[in-house]
């Protein structure tokens, strides 16, 4: 459909008012919102997400186009039914205790957002107390954990005891730059992935919505 092919141009391009004024005008010719977010955004950020994967774009674009994604759904959420976006699951995410660093994070958000998941972002230096604590409480369908040091990815480990007790809830990924499936393994993880685009991959994988 050509709308839904200007949608998903104007969002790849970072366009923010043009996917604003597109979604609206789709939504007032009456397109299904529900449509318009898994043809429009949701496809145009999964293909920034590859392209990102193979050093097509960079950070800053994928950030641009997920301001123009969210800018589409500020323009159709008001038309949505109650229930008729059906979340793919929660995921729960974090950058490990003594590690600052969240770009990567953010980006794993973005693409996870973009693939219809619900995030709860618990942020950086998080313990493995708070990680545990913030499970009972938002019970999310998947545990993310970031590091970026090889001095604090040791500290994925503590997160993943102190959940000992909620394996059979809640599936565990992991991921960073000094991170590697064969530490993943050791630690007990259940997936691991080497960037954000893998990462929504994994995780779909991991909620059976793959
Ligand atoms: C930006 C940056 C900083 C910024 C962080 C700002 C911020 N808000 O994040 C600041 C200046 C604060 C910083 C501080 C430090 N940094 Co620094 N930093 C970097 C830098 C330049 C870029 C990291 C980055 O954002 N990359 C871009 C993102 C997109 O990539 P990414 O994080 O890897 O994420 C991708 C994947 O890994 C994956 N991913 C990430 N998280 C997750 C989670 C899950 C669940 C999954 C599945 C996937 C996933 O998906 C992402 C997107 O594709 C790197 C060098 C480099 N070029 O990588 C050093 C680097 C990481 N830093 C380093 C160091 C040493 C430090 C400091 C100790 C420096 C110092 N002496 O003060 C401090 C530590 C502070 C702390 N306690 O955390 C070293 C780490 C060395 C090591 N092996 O441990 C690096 C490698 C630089 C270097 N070559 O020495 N840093």
């Amino acid at each position: 459909m050509k709308i839904l092919d200007e949608i998903k141009e104007a969002l790849m391009k970072g366009d923010a008012n043009q996917v604003r004024e597109q979604a609206a005008k789709a939504v007032a010719e009456g397109l299904d919102p529900v449509t318009i977010i898994n043809d429009g955004f949701i496809t145009a950020m999964s293909i920034i997400g590859t392209k990102f994967k193979n050093n097509e774009v960079y950070v800053p674009e994928v950030l641009v186009a997920a301001r123009a994604m969210h800018a589409g759904m500020d323009a159709v959420k008001p038309f949505l039914a109650g229930d008729a976006l059906q979340e793919k699951g929660t995921v729960l995410i974090g950058t490990v205790k003594g590690d600052l660093h969240d770009i990567g994070k953010n980006l794993v958000i973005i693409m996870l957002q973009g693939g219809g998941f619900k995030v709860v972002d618990l942020g950086i230096d998080v313990s493995a107390e708070k990680f545990v604590e913030a499970v009972k409480e938002n019970k999310p369908d998947v545990v993310a954990i970031s590091a970026l040091l090889t001095s604090t990815i040791i500290n994925m480990k503590g997160v993943i005891e102190g959940l000992a007790d909620y394996r059979d809830q809640v599936k565990i990924i992991v991921g960073g730059a000094p991170v590697t499936q064969d530490f993943a393994d050791k630690i007990g993880a259940d997936a691991y992935a080497p960037d954000a685009a893998s990462a929504v991959e994994k995780v779909r994988e991991l909620v059976g919505a793959a």
